[in-house]
């Protein structure tokens, strides 16, 4: 909000100035859309990286996947681009460990480390937060980053440390809340807005969605490309 409704809402004590847009250009429609519009292009994987300012060639706009550790992100990516396999899932958290570039023809979708993961080593845990933080922190090329919650639970000390961060970088973010299959209609809704109200934001800012049963992720679809139409 205070970055001209490009980034999330109330964070670090600063008030809110009504209420932003869920990404720059892009609010969430909530509607009901028929088709995923990323399900259909070509998609390459293209490397796992160590480094926040590697290049990557050609340079195009890039849209980061952050959140909690187990939180659903590499499931969710794999669900936007429809290919169950391409992203590393697994039931144990920590499995993402580095970026992980996807090319789409006209944009990199990036897979970051989940934060939170307790098991790690203290040191590990050190090395992905600088690899997370330094990465949204300084790539130029940036385009916007979805942040995703896990709808069953409230924000955590981290999950705050993030908004934190995501405001202060002032990027476009879609918050979108992970594995609303687990909840009954009813009580996705009254989560939806509790969460909604605990991090000060919209509804219009926020996307529940499935990976398993696929809710939500054709209109998250389509405010990735608004907000890559934006950056281009
Ligand atoms: N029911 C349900 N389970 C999900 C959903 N998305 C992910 N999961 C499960 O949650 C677990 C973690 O999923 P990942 O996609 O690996 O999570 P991640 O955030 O990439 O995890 P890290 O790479 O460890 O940070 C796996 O067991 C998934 O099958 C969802 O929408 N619904
Ligand atoms: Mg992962």
């Amino acid at each position: 909000m205070s970055t001209g409704g490009r980034a999330l809402g109330r964070t670090g004590g600063r008030k809110a100035e009504g209420k932003t847009r869920g990404a720059q250009g892009a609010p969430f429609a909530h509607r009901e859309l028929a088709a995923n519009p990323l399900a259909t292009l070509p998609v390459e994987f293209v490397g796992s990286f160590p480094d926040p300012q590697v290049r990557v060639d050609p340079q195009l706009p890039e849209i980061a996947f952050v959140g909690r550790s187990n939180v659903g992100k590499s499931s969710l990516l794999n669900a936007l681009i429809g290919r169950p396999g391409l992203a590393r899932v697994s039931g144990s958290p920590g499995k993402t460990t580095l970026l992980n570039f996807y090319r789409l023809p006209s944009l990199y979708l990036v897979d970051l480390p989940g934060y939170g993961f307790a098991r790690a080593s203290k040191s590990d845990r050190a090395g992905y937060q600088k690899l997370t933080r330094g990465y949204l922190r300084t790539r130029g090329t940036l385009a916007g980053i979805v942040w995703l919650l896990d709808i069953r639970h409230e924000p955590s000390t981290a999950d705050r440390e993030m908004q934190e961060l995501l405001a202060q970088g002032g990027r476009p973010v879609l918050a979108v809340l992970t594995k609303v299959d687990k909840l009954t209609r009813s009580a996705a809704r009254t989560r939806e807005r509790g969460l909604a109200q605990a991090l000060g934001l919209g509804s219009e800012q926020i996307q529940s969605t499935s990976s398993r049963t696929g809710q939500g992720i054709a209109e998250l679809a389509e405010s990735i490309v608004q907000l890559e139409r934006g950056a281009s």
